[in-house]
């Protein structure tokens, strides 16, 4: 095979990147609690999982654990900072739960078995607007934020998509 047959190999890997790149910056996260490192269980810290990951609005969090080992309570800050699912929010025990995180605000969650909160099984998730809005955006109310927090992901995906086009172009001419 001659290096001329490589450049459109080239060009179109760099083309499948590229939207790649495009569909990962627009796209909201879903976060396995815990994971990589835990899941919903008692050993994990999740205090320190949340340290490492930022909430917005459109993320989804997933519980993923032993129905007969755990379930998942969604309680207030006073049914959190107490252990207690007595006036719990909602409830999930299926083992695979997904939460959406709608809006901005905190959400509090803990294993309603006896004791296992007590052990540290209990996770608080701030949900924060995305883009660090100016002083326009930030009059102007919460539909414009994430108008601006799909702009500001857009723009981030063309500047790599950019950058990725780039490159493609320096591997061309080399292989030419
Ligand atoms: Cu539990």
């Amino acid at each position: 095979m001659g290096t001329r047959a490589l450049v459109p190999a080239a060009a179109m890997a760099a083309l499948v990147a590229v939207s790649a790149v495009m569909e990962a910056a627009a796209a909201a996260t879903t976060y396995t609690v815990g994971a990589p490192d835990g899941l919903w269980d008692m050993q994990t810290d999740y205090a320190q999982w949340v340290k490492t990951r930022t909430f917005h609005p459109g993320d989804k969090i997933m519980f993923t654990y032993s129905p007969e080992l755990h379930d998942v309570v969604e309680v207030t800050k006073a049914g959190y900072d107490a252990c207690s699912s007595a006036n719990n929010i909602s409830a999930f025990r299926s083992g695979n739960d997904v939460v959406a995180l709608a809006d901005v605000g905190t959400r509090y969650f803990l294993c309603g078995l006896t004791g296992h909160c007590d052990s540290g099984m209990k996770i608080r998730i701030d949900v924060v607007a995305a883009a660090a809005p100016g002083p326009a955006a930030a009059a102007a109310g919460p539909s414009s934020s994430s108008a601006s927090r799909a702009a500001a992901a857009s723009s981030a995906g063309i500047a790599a998509a950019c950058l990725l086009l780039q490159h493609a172009v320096v591997i061309a001419r080399l292989l030419w």
